[in-house]
């Protein structure tokens, strides 16, 4: 069974892991296989090292050194070199680097420069946290560079500052006049990413962020149209519950592309292959009826591991249960 993914941060990470804990619950799916494939338009370039924070939050959350209460960074980390860092007046500063998780920044800058892809430094780093005994393979959306802008205005007029920027030093306070992600039209799929999507029996969509992560994956060019060929049963889970994201900035982005932050708005994003949608319950009252959507009204808040397994478990039973895909 080829379970594929595509995932952005925190909620995507959190996703997975009660799937791989659902999974190994499911002694009937002994043979399971996941692939994630990540989004990359959130790298930064930081103190000269190359920062890839959803694909750091994902292999951290399934390796279990992940930092619990931020979702990002590692466990127990501490900031001394940052601390170096600032006495020298090295900017920026509004961004937290680890002691441990620089030690992966370091590792991914050395071998990028030794001329690994992204794609071999993700399966050297993830050896390490141990995916492989998990079953899983962590695949950068492409080995080319993405990153994604954020257009503003303000006192200097309008300009675009890097997605870090505006998510973190501003917590995506200054209006997004729109998106723009460097380098996406001319990326890659990296390789088994369509492979992972075509072969796939299962294909899931995480709530993560539907803007500026899992949106970013569908624009690398062939992701969507493997999507709308392929066999497998594509189903989403709504990162909106109610009028609002259960974490992050997404009602910011959605607002950015002039849409409402409900289920249904996201469920609009991704219709064009969407097969099954979870949300929360009553939220399936405000959807619009879409042909060839089916609305499954599931728990979808991720309170602890527990939760986040019997999500997990449901959105792989709903595509297991799934019909054959619409022609
Ligand atoms: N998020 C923050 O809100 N503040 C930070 O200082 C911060 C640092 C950071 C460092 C490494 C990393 O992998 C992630 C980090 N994040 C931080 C989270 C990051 O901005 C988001 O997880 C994603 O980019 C959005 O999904």
């Amino acid at each position: 069974m080829q379970i594929t993914a595509l995932a952005g941060g925190v909620g995507g990470a959190r996703f997975l892991r009660g799937l791989c804990d659902h999974l190994r619950r499911r002694s009937d799916l002994s043979d399971a296989r996941l692939t994630i494939v990540g989004n990359t338009g959130d790298d930064i370039t930081m103190f000269g090292l190359r920062v890839c924070p959803d694909l750091d939050t994902l292999m951290y959350t399934l390796g279990d050194g992940i930092d619990e209460s931020q979702g990002w960074g590692r466990v127990g980390d501490t900031r001394t070199l940052q601390g170096e860092l600032a006495a020298y007046g090295v900017q920026p500063q509004w961004f937290g680097l680890g002691d441990l998780d620089l030690a992966t920044h370091v590792a991914r800058s050395q071998w990028l420069g030794q001329g690994a892809t992204l794609s071999e430094v993700v399966a050297r780093l993830g050896a390490r946290w141990g995916l492989d005994r998990l079953g899983v393979t962590l695949l950068p959306m492409s080995d080319d560079p993405v990153e994604t802008h954020v257009v503003i205005d303000d006192e200097d007029g309008r300009r675009a500052i890097h997605f870090q920027e505006w998510w973190v030093r501003h917590q995506a306070g200054i209006p997004a006049r729109t998106f723009t992600a460097v380098g996406l039209d001319r990326a890659r799929p990296a390789p088994g990413v369509l492979e992972a999507i075509r072969g796939a029996d299962v294909v899931l969509l995480p709530p993560s962020n539907p803007v500026v992560s899992i949106g970013i994956v569908l624009g690398v060019p062939g992701v969507r149209d493997a999507l709308r060929g392929c066999a497998a049963p594509v189903v989403g889970v709504s990162p909106i519950v109610g009028g609002a994201p259960v974490r992050g900035h997404a009602d910011a982005c959605l607002a950015a592309l002039g849409l409402p932050t409900t289920p249904d708005a996201v469920a609009g994003l991704y219709e064009d292959f969407l097969d099954r949608w979870l949300v929360a319950p009553g939220d399936a009252a405000g959807m619009r009826r879409r042909r060839g959507l089916d609305v499954l009204e599931r728990p979808l808040l991720m309170r602890d591991r527990t939760s986040a397994a019997e999500l997990a478990g449901a959105a792989l039973d709903a595509a297991l249960d799934a019909g054959p895909r619409r022609g």
